[in-house]
């Protein structure tokens, strides 16, 4: 061996399978957009700021550009007040008034159709459906994948997009897209922080955006009530120091409790995965009528989206989450075995 093996970060670039075939499936994408009367934007359910991000980033170049967008979201058609300063709700319309067969529909940040919620009709009715997206575990489903599983977030998807439209970026959708990139590494400081990330931070900040308005939007700003519940939250936190994991819960009772909405707790894991200690952590979410929704973080030797993915749910190897309508405690101890049987990551094929 003549050099030092890479660091990881870089070797994520390494896992994007083609990128001829990517740059061609952009171009396909951009001639389908360029020609579309109307297109129909969705994100998960549940946005964060990537896929928030990525579809109003998308939503303002269409508009920009004169071309007729409709943006939205599955129900529950809320989201957390860390995202009001993106005006989504100016932007957004509910699920129910997308057209029920678009004729081309883009879907952002999302692998598996049932991350659709109750727009998964509407997208399998598209008559061309195109999916951008970046986790490893995208199952393709789309008539054109933009799925680029070396990009820190589909926000860089979307602006590799824009490149190939041939439309230019403005303040919005700077904006947006920069939601979504310092959302998605972590503030950049999750393993997917590449220079190319930087390189795209430069290019969006040039927009003259408010940088650190945006951070205390998105991730210092909290109500009261907020912290009072991580107080109680944390104080419940377990550390196995053998395993190296961290986990917490939130219960229904809990928001009622202190007050706090289900989308304002979205952060509690950031909290979490502070703990020196930790190779993993986990905080388990009880949504009302909604199951729980489980969030992994991984300091690296351990692929938490492999751990997700037994449970039905997905990610990356650093940052994955699932869903799942069994009690806490179980979910908890399921995951305790899981890390305990989780083979070690082997960086060179991550
Ligand atoms: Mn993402």
């Amino acid at each position: 061996m003549l050099t030092e093996p890479e660091p990881l970060s870089t070797d994520i670039r390494r896992t994007l399978p083609g990128v001829a075939a990517h740059l061609e499936a952009l171009d396909e994408a951009a001639a389908v957009i360029d020609e579309a009367d109307e297109l129909a934007l969705a994100c998960h359910v549940h946005p964060d700021g990537d896929a928030l991000g990525s579809m109003l980033a998308m939503k303002h170049l269409c508009d920009a550009h004169g071309t007729r967008a409709v943006c939205s979201w599955p129900d529950p058609f809320v989201v957390g007040p860390h995202y009001d300063f993106l005006e989504a709700a100016a932007y957004a319309v509910p699920p129910s008034e997308v057209p029920a067969r678009p004729e081309v529909m883009l879907t952002f940040d999302l692998g598996r159709f049932s991350r659709l919620g109750n727009l998964e009709p509407t997208a399998r009715n598209a008559a061309t459906l195109i999916v951008l997206d970046h986790h490893p575990d995208n199952e393709r489903f789309g008539d054109i994948n933009l799925v680029d599983l070396g990009a820190a977030a589909t926000a860089v998807v979307v602006r590799d997009l824009a490149r190939a439209l041939g439309w230019k970026l403005n303040r919005d959708s700077a904006m947006c897209l920069y939601a979504g990139l310092v959302t998605d590494t972590g503030r950049f400081r999750y393993p997917n922080t590449t220079s190319e990330v930087f390189h795209l931070a430069e290019e969006l900040a040039s927009f003259d955006l408010p940088i650190a308005r945006i951070e205390w939007e998105l991730f210092e700003k909290h109500r009261f009530a907020y912290l009072r519940l991580v107080g109680h939250v944390l104080e419940r936190a377990r550390l196995d120091p053998e395993l190296g994991l961290a986990t917490t819960w939130c219960t229904t009772g809990d928001l009622a409790r202190f007050g706090v909405a289900f989308d304002e707790t979205e952060g509690l894991i950031d909290v979490v995965r502070q703990a020196a200690e930790a190779e993993v952590s986990c905080v388990a979410r009880e949504a009302a009528g909604e199951g729980t929704r489980v969030s992994l973080r991984s300091t690296g030797a351990i692929d938490v989206g492999e751990i997700a993915r037994r449970f039905g749910g997905g990610g990356h190897w650093f940052m994955a989450g699932f869903q799942s309508d069994d009690p806490i405690d179980q979910i908890l101890a399921e995951v305790e075995r899981a890390v305990r049987e989780a083979p070690p990551v082997h960086t060179a094929d991550a």
